[in-house]
């Protein structure tokens, strides 16, 4: 591991001389349609801090979108993942198999909600897993149709383009796209035209609605939903909308996949968000938190289910790599070793009320939401529910100037969200805050 003082620290401009010589040498190597939030290089990086090329420290609240929970460099997920890395890199294990991925697939099976008989299949992204999820329902039952929601994201490959919801950057100019993907209402509390109490039931009611007119209840193979929306905003669907649709899918034997990418691993203070509502997914993907930050994703879910796919139908060369599986069982250790549920709920806590007092001054802070180490605030013009990008976007590079990492998303690219690293302490924590608080005085 890595020891980085746990300070913030700026020494030059933000990108520094050497950020910016390495930014014009990737502008004349790397793909165009690859971004970066912040075109600092990193050299290092652990607990709260990316330190960079040029010596700055940065608070990070953004952990690699969700990923780096345990920190960039926590010492089981190192220590594991190089004794692994000194004993084999890879055999494939559809090849020769190895003990790290069984281990992984029997940890999941213990963490994630329900004590029903579960298996599992690793893969190496997020949206890998979301296919084989897909891949995996419509095996099961025989059905063809996905229904996914407003404003939710899946990823970038073809199938998980057509499964998000969001056109630009993710899809324009991407299709064709795959067929039978129908979109359905998610309660959106505070964007709902009644107002987010009735937004459960009348969201929910909606969208089954929709699926059985329009699609047929007995033509859907899976109903996929983030149970904190992600990409699309950090949206908490309205109490009661995750049971209902969970209940309308297991009465139609529909399976109900949850996508807990961004959401799981102790990121929202439990080890899935879907517990919240004591919601048991049928499949459950996960990828991100995993395994601190080495590429490794997994679809778990009722054996029944997962054993639908005929022998050799699911795989990969990658999938389930030795070295990614070392590091899963060091960040799972770590998460269970420090708490990490609690120290979640801990940064929602602090958060919260951070936040709060800035909304009490500034009328442009429409929303605080989310849960755990998965908070947002949503941006509005003055006096109105009308999406403010701009004052979003200024925001993020006014803390970005000053040495804190934060990240943007949302359908309308109004929302600032913040996803430390869980082990990120408590100081560090309250000075970014103070940064956000000083950024809004000078917006
Ligand atoms: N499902 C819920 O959040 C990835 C995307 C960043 P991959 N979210 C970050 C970007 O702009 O590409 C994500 C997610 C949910 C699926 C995915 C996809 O995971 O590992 O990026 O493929």
């Amino acid at each position: 591991m890595s020891a980085i003082p746990q300070e913030r620290r700026i020494v030059t401009a933000i990108p520094g001389p050497k950020s910016q010589e390495l930014q014009a040498r990737r502008l004349g190597a790397v793909a165009g349609g690859v971004g970066s939030v912040l075109p600092v290089f990193a050299a290092r990086a652990n607990g709260g801090i990316i330190e960079d090329v040029d010596g700055n420290r940065l608070i990070d609240f953004g952990s690699g979108i969700a990923v780096t929970s345990v920190g960039s460099s926590a010492e089981a997920v190192v220590r594991r993942a190089s004794a692994q890395l000194a004993e084999f890199t890879h055999t494939c294990f559809m090849v020769t198999p190895y003990e790290g991925y069984v281990e992984v697939c029997e940890q999941l099976a213990e963490l994630t909600p329900g004590d029903h008989a579960k298996k599992s299949a690793l893969f190496n992204s997020g949206a890998e897993a979301v296919e084989n999820a897909v891949k995996i329902a419509r095996a099961y039952t025989k059905r063809q149709a996905v229904v996914v929601f407003d404003h939710g994201y899946h990823g970038r490959t073809n199938l998980t383009m057509a499964l998000t919801a969001k056109n630009m950057p993710y899809k324009n100019g991407f299709g064709p796209f795959a067929p039978e993907i129908y979109r359905v209402p998610v309660a959106y509390g505070y964007r709902w035209p009644t107002g987010a109490e009735n937004a459960g039931a009348e969201a929910s009611a909606q969208a089954i609605d929709m699926i059985v007119k329009q699609i047929g209840a007995e033509n859907v193979a899976a109903i996929i939903i983030e149970p904190v929306l992600g990409e699309g905003g950090f949206i908490e669907p309205a109490k009661g909308f995750l049971p209902a649709i969970s209940k309308f899918a297991t009465d139609n034997g529909i399976v109900f996949v949850a996508d807990e990418i961004q959401s799981g691993f102790c990121r929202t203070g439990q080890w899935f968000a879907c517990e919240d509502e004591n919601v048991v997914p049928d499949l459950i993907t996960t990828a991100k938190g995993i395994a601190g930050g080495l590429p490794l994703a997994a679809v778990t879910g009722r054996a029944e289910m997962m054993d639908a796919p005929h022998s050799g139908g699911l795989g990969g060369t990658y999938g389930g790599n030795p070295v990614a599986c070392a590091a899963a069982l060091g960040a799972i250790e770590t998460m269970r070793e420090l708490d990490l549920n609690a120290k979640a709920k801990r940064i929602e806590e602090v958060m919260k009320a951070r936040l709060a007092a800035i909304q009490e001054k500034y009328d442009i802070v429409g929303d605080i939401r989310g849960r755990g180490a998965m908070i947002a605030i949503e941006l509005v013009k003055s006096g109105t529910k009308d999406p403010n990008p701009e004052a979003t976007g200024t925001l993020a590079k006014a803390c970005h100037a000053e040495g804190l990492l934060v990240l943007t998303c949302g359908t309308y690219g109004n929302v600032l969200r913040f996803l430390p690293p869980l082990v990120i302490g408590e100081d560090l924590l309250n000075e970014g805050m103070d940064i956000i608080e000083a950024a809004f005085a000078r917006v």
